[in-house]
């Protein structure tokens, strides 16, 4: 007590850190309910799952982040040293550690279902078969994008037919590349529809960044990565690459416009062949 008979006393120091400490859980709980800094608008099918599985995680830890402060808090303030008494120590209990370790075990345990489930959905599913699919080639320091065109069969690369205005070396005397569309640095898809993005790289590691979507894969040199998503809402958002590559990294990035119809992308796809 304050008197110095009993354990611990209230000491100044005792109580600001308290407050301090008070004052960080409060300031934390401010950020999660007003979210001044929040995930961007969220505009894919399968994004809500993984905004949902984050927040979960967040809710799971805040909850412990503010009962293991909260504790602390109250324990500095209220047994601060008395000047007459040694501290106690004692070596271990085991109750109270089975106890948080199997509650610990418990809660990350069901964690991990929850996002392996979530992961299987969008990963070791495939995409739809009437899904749009963009052959995405990230290089130092671009995003290209390549269409089958109308006839739905893209043409042959070759890395030998690589120059500048050929960045992804297509063959144009294949007859399947005739009508493929080749763009740079300005992605389109139809909403609604899933698009399937075949990922490669050029050179070094990149990774394919879309916050809107909750879309991000490495794309790596000398392999072909699937991924596919379902844009929900029109618009134009951005494609960034998320994988610092080298001294450019920062203006790696595109536009992807989401189409309002089928018609509109196919208009656009139009325009952009016949450049
Ligand atoms: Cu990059």
């Amino acid at each position: 007590m304050a008197d110095g008979t009993g354990p611990g006393r209230i000491t100044l120091s005792g109580v600001v850190l308290a407050g301090l400490l008070l004052v960080l859980i409060i300031v934390s709980l401010y950020f999660f309910i007003a979210q001044p800094f929040w995930f961007p608008k969220l505009a894919s099918e399968h994004g809500a799952k993984i905004d949902s599985l984050f927040m979960a995680v967040l809710v799971v830890s805040g909850i412990a982040f503010i009962l293991v402060q909260g504790a602390l808090g109250y324990f500095v303030a209220r047994y601060g040293e008395s000047g007459t008494e040694r501290a106690e120590y004692w070596h271990d209990n085991p109750k109270a550690e089975a106890f948080l370790l199997i509650l610990t075990a418990v809660i990350l345990t069901v964690l991990v279902f929850m996002g392996q489930r979530v992961w299987a959905s969008i990963y070791f599913a495939d995409a739809p078969k009437n899904a749009t699919i963009i052959q995405v080639t990230g290089e130092q320091f671009a995003w290209n994008f390549h269409y089958a065109g109308p006839d739905g069969q893209f043409g042959r690369t070759d890395t030998k037919l690589i120059t500048g205005t050929n960045p992804i070396g297509l063959d144009r005397s294949d007859p399947n590349a005739k009508d493929d569309v080749l763009s740079i640095g300005v992605m389109h898809a139809p909403v609604g529809k899933p698009v399937r993005v075949q990922l490669r790289s050029k050179d070094v590691i990149h990774s394919f960044f879309l916050p809107n979507f909750r879309m991000k894969q490495d794309a790596v040199p000398g392999m072909a990565i699937e991924v596919w998503f379902t844009p929900t809402l029109t618009g134009q958002y951005e494609v960034a690459c998320a994988e610092l590559c080298g001294l450019g990294h920062y203006r790696m990035k595109a536009a992807f416009t989401v189409d309002e119809s089928q018609d509109a992308f196919n208009k656009w796809l139009e325009e952009a062949g016949k450049q």
